[in-house]
This record gives C-alpha cells, structure tokens and sequence, in this order.
C-alpha cells in the first residue's frame, strides 16, 4: 500500500490516493494505522527520491498538499470528540514549517477521543502560551522537525515547558529533528518514542495478556473468539494485527449475539453500525424496543465476556427526522462519489464491450 499510495502522491493522483486510503479505512484499518504504515512511509520514501533528485520540487509540495486533504478527511470521519474529551493542542515553533507530523498527530489524538487542535507551524512561543492559558489544557506537544538554532528552540521549549506544567498539563514532544542529545537537555513529560513504554509501564497486565495471545499465535499458528472464530497466522501476519485479534474479534462475537438474541425477540434489526445496532419499530413501541435491544447488548455481553456486562447507550429518532450523523457525512459524500465515479466507469466500459 506504501508504494501504491506513494507512487500515486508522486504522479498526482489525488482520486486514488483517496480511494486507496477509504478503503483501507472502510477495511477496518485505524486512521493511525494508515498514517503509520502508509503515508509516513511513503513520505519517507519521498524525502528520500527528493535527495537523490530524482524528484521534482512541484511533485513533493503537490503530494503534501494531497496528504493534508487527506488528512483532513480522516479527521472529518472518526468520531467527534465529547464535549468533555481532554484537551491537546500543539504545534511546531517559529522557523519549523512541517506541517503534516501536526495534522496527524491531531488526527491519532481525536480518534483516542481527545479534544485536539494542531495550532500549526513556525508558531512564535508567546502565542503557544497564551493558548495554553486560554484552554483547560491536559497535553501540549511539540513537533519538531527542523532547527534553525538549538540554543533558541531550548529556550523557547523551556519557556513553554514552565507555562505549560504550571497549568497541570503534560508535555510530549517529538519529530525527526530531536536528537537524543537535544532531548537531553529538555525537560519534557514523554517523548515520541516513550509514550509506548509509559503505556507498557502502567498497564503491565493488559500487555502480558496482549503479548501472550501473540505469543499463542506464532507458536500455534492460529488464535480463536469464545465462539471459535479462527484466525490463521501466515507468512505476511503482523503482531500488532495477533495483538488486536481478541478485541475486535470478540467484539464482533458480541455484536453478532446481540443481532440474534434481538431478532428473535421480535425486534427489527436493520442493520449493526461498527459497534451498536440500528433497529426500527412504530413511534409508540420504540422506547420498549430500545429497551429490549440494549438488554439483548447487555445479556451478549454477559456471554462473551464472562459475566463482564457492557454498558450502552441509545439515541431515538422519530418521523419526521431521520438518522444521520455529522461524522460520517463526509464519509458519505466521499463514499457516494466514489460510487458514482465506479458507476461511470462502467457505464464506459460497457459501452466499450458492446
Ligand atoms: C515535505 C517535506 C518538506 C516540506 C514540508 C511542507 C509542509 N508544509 O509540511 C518543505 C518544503 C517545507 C521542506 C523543506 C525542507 N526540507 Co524537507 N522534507 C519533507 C519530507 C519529504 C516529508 C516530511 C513529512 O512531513 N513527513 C511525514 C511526517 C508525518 O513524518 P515525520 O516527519 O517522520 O514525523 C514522524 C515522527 O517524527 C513523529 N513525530 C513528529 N513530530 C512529533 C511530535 C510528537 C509529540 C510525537 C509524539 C511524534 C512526532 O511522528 C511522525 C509520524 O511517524 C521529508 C522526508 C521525510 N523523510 O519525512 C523531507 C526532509 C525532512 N527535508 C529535508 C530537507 C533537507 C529540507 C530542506 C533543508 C530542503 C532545502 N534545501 O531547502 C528544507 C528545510 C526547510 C525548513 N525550514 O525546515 C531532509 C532533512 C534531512 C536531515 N537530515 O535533516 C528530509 C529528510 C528529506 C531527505 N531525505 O533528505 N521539506
């Protein structure tokens, strides 16, 4: 996918790069995931064509101008923050003009349900202060990719370090400039690099428990759900996909249980939507099948998980109003031209054929 999206970044083709990047989206990939394994790659890829010049400068702007639409888009379709969502902001100092690590680290930091908000690049150190003062700020970060003079941005960086803890918040910096010895004359509450570890550190048993499901996997050659849902493992497995297995696997049990124990209760189950249902009933009875489907969630819960019970929520809408959500409307409107793109593509192949 790298080299795919990355070929398509150089050429141009802002379509396809969407295309390649919804699908592996609508495949269930994590807006992390893709920024990680696809587009940072294959940035890399293009720095590195860029140095041996075998790339115009047009190509690379043009491909980061494509990347941050894209960008955008993600952050358009994961779940909007809660309204008491912790707060991030960041961004990159004065002279720093790097502005995708910015845009993704926002997109990550919102699909974790955080309120994050890149404030951009080449940002003077007053004006970071003053919006750490004016939002009630539990993380800052700082992206740094590029140094003009190190003495400076120690400063600048202490300076912010100082506003920023006094307001309780933490510091977390990152970005290809930081050398260990830059880091080691800054203070700062994670780096990049760590953030992995302090995870590890806090939650040592959900990681042995992670570790271990990876562990069976590699030397049995096979995982499974409570119900027996198999995943084989193959050459081209990857841990970090083992690792997830029993999450979105028994999640999806879950879900399943419910669609069933829900249908034969007589609800009418239109269609499951990621993790909840979508059901209808006559105005006067959907309260009692809300009911009913979430204790159906509940009793699948209980099942799969042990006598664990998950909790859920509901949201009813009635006639004359209809069910849509401002998260997934751009999704939708990306989606629907894709369609409408296939659709006349065939319509010329047929015409082709004939
Ligand atoms: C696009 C680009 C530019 C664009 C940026 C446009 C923009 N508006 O963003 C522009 C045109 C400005 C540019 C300019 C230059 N560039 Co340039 N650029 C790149 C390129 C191709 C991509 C950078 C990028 O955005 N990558 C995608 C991001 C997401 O990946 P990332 O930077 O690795 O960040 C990751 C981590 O560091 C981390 N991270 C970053 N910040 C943070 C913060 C936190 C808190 C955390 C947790 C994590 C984190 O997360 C990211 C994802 O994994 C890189 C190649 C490359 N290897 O990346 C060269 C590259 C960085 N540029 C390079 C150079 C030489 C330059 C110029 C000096 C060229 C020149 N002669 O003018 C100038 C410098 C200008 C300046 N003042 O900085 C070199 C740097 C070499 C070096 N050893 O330092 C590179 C590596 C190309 C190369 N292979 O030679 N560049």
């Amino acid at each position: 996918m790298r080299e795919q999206v990355r070929d398509r970044l150089i050429t141009g083709d802002e379509q396809q790069c969407r295309r390649i990047v919804f699908n592996l989206y609508l495949a269930g990939q994590s807006a992390c995931e893709i920024c990680d394994r696809v587009l940072t790659l294959a940035f890399h890829d293009i720095g590195n064509r860029w140095k041996c010049g075998e790339l115009t400068i047009y190509r690379e702007r043009r491909a980061c101008v494509i990347s941050l639409k894209l960008l955008h888009e993600l952050r358009m379709a994961v779940r909007t923050p809660l309204p008491e969502a912790p707060v991030a902001i960041g961004g990159s100092l004065s002279c720093d003009p790097y502005r995708l690590p910015n845009s993704r680290i926002e997109l990550v930091l919102r699909e974790l349900g955080w309120q994050a908000t890149s404030l951009g690049t080449s940002l003077p150190t007053a004006t970071i202060g003053e919006a750490v003062r004016d939002s009630r700020l539990r993380l800052l970060w700082l992206s740094v990719s590029y140094i003009e003079s190190v003495p400076t941005l120690l400063a600048e960086h202490a300076h912010l370090h100082r506003i920023a803890t006094d307001t309780g918040a933490a510091v977390v910096v990152g970005g290809r400039a930081l050398t260990a010895e830059i880091r080691q004359q800054m203070a700062y509450s994670a780096y990049a690099r760590e953030l992995l570890r302090l995870h590890q550190a806090t939650y040592p048993r959900n990681w042995r428990w992670s570790q271990a499901a990876v562990d069976h996997a590699m030397l049995r050659g096979y995982l499974w759900t409570v119900f027996g849902w198999r995943v084989q493992v193959g050459a081209e497995s990857n841990p970090r996909s083992l690792a997830n297995f029993p999450m979105q696997a028994n999640g999806a049990e879950m879900l399943r249980l419910a669609c069933c124990l829900a249908t034969e209760r007589g609800i009418s189950v239109c269609c499951p939507i990621h993790d909840a249902l979508l059901i209808e009933a006559d105005a006067d009875e959907i309260e009692t099948a809300a009911a009913a489907t979430q204790a159906a969630m509940l009793e699948a819960s209980r099942v799969v998980l042990n006598g664990f019970e998950l909790r859920t929520d509901a949201k009813i809408v009635r006639y004359p109003d209809r069910y849509s959500d401002p998260r997934g409307e751009r999704l939708w409107e990306i989606v629907m031209a894709i369609v409408a793109e296939l659709g006349q593509a065939e319509a010329v192949e047929d015409r082709v054929t004939f």
